[in-house]
């Protein structure tokens, strides 16, 4: 049995499969890692989804910032932005079964005996894995009730606060959470956010860095592995830190790892959305 992450899909379905080929991934042995962000932009976010959907029982994922965006839009909350393509999933006959199960994954898996955390952003200094992984439970736990689920979606968008506080409550703490997990890049070493910058590291606005590169960051003995940050191109140099997304839906590459013996690879993605 092996072990593969893969980075952003954005509803790129080929070259995941040239990526599942070229491994020789058999569903019924093998594990596959998403970091999220598994539709949108891209030309087959439908086809994606269901293919996921159909190999469900081999997957570990977690959720991304555009994967909250689709449910907010089925859900009524949010409306399409230019750009999307996630109307083919709303209006899918099997819609249903496929949001219920992207609403199942997770903000955050850590894999204790790998020591390997898998998470779409990153995880801001100040959380130690524990407190990240309690959480991202706490974010997981309205989006599979029911009754809490409109109110998460209806309250998660907004860039304030900045930082966390552990006295924040209600949608406004779920807010900040999944800010850190699903779109952070720079932040101070407090974990104050800066939400605006997206390009590379030498972007940072005064006084932010990489959420992966604090010096105190709570993190740093663990493997941790994320995508969002297209303009990072797979590359990072802090140790454990393993960084997935080589912007495939802007038409560069798609990346795989085999997670325990570190061998990338990578399709290219020629055809940008
Ligand atoms: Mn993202």
């Amino acid at each position: 049995m092996a072990v593969y992450a893969v980075g952003d899909l954005q509803g790129c379905l080929k070259p995941l499969q040239c990526l599942l080929e070229r491994v020789a991934f058999d569903p019924a042995q093998d594990q596959l890692w998403l970091v999220g962000d598994l539709v949108n932009r891209g030309p087959q976010s439908l086809e994606t989804l269901r293919f996921l959907y159909s190999i469900r029982h081999a997957l570990t994922c977690v959720l991304g910032n555009h994967d909250l965006h689709l449910l907010a839009v089925a859900h009524n909350i949010e409306r399409l932005k230019k750009g999307d393509t996630l109307r083919e999933i709303i209006d899918a006959p099997d819609a249903t079964d496929l949001l219920d199960w992207l609403r199942q994954q997770k903000l955050l898996h850590y894999d204790e005996a790998r020591n390997t955390a898998l998470v779409h952003a990153g995880i801001p200094p100040q959380w130690s894995i524990g407190k990240a992984l309690k959480r991202a439970a706490e974010v997981e736990e309205a989006l599979r009730d029911d009754a809490r689920l409109p109110l998460f979606l209806d309250g998660m968008y907004g860039n304030e606060p900045a930082k966390w506080d552990k006295d924040l409550h209600g949608v406004t703490r779920l807010r900040v959470i999944t800010n850190y997990l699903t779109r952070m890049r720079f932040c101070t070493a407090d974990g104050t956010l800066d939400l605006k910058s997206k390009e590379g590291l030498d972007s940072a606005p005064p006084g932010y860095a990489p959420w992966f590169s604090h010096k105190q960051r709570k993190t740093r003995e663990q493997r941790i592995i994320f995508g969002h940050w297209a303009a990072l191109e797979g590359q990072c140099q802090e140790p454990n830190v393993i960084a997935l997304d080589t912007g495939c839906v802007w038409g560069a590459r798609m990346t795989l790892i085999n997670i325990d013996s570190d061998e990338r690879h990578s399709c290219d993605c020629k055809e940008p959305a």
